[in-house]
């Protein structure tokens, strides 16, 4: 019962102190596997374990069909968060598509599933 979550701990510190550890998504909105109302449009926003830079960042809404629907990356408040805004969406399955650049010069990608009801 203790050893894993003393594991999760201690891969989390290595993670956020190492100097060359680039960005690991804590959390998304919409959070993974959420499913939402999608009618006035959508606020994505992720947050890393450090600083990203929005600009050299890209964002995008991986659509039922496959297709990308490329968003507009924002700094957040906080400086490990990026956020954007996309338009209403109709019902299925989708994906948001992060690839982020980390202060130590790496790209950090990966994705993230939501559903639209
Ligand atoms: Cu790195």
């Amino acid at each position: 019962m203790i050893r894993p979550l003393v594991f999760v701990v201690l891969a989390a510190l290595s993670s956020s102190t190492g100097a060359w550890a680039h960005s690991v998504l804590l959390t998304a909105r919409p959070a993974a596997n959420s499913t939402i109302s999608a009618v006035g449009g959508v606020e994505v926003s992720l947050r890393f374990d450090s600083r990203v830079d929005a600009r050299r960042s890209s964002l995008a809404i991986e659509l039922p069909d496959g297709r990308k629907l490329r968003l507009t990356p924002l700094q957040g408040d906080e400086p490990g968060t990026v956020k954007a805004r996309a338009d209403a969406l109709p019902a299925g399955k989708y994906k948001i598509v992060y690839e982020v650049l980390s202060i130590d010069g790496h790209f950090a990608r990966g994705a993230s599933p939501f559903t639209v009801e």
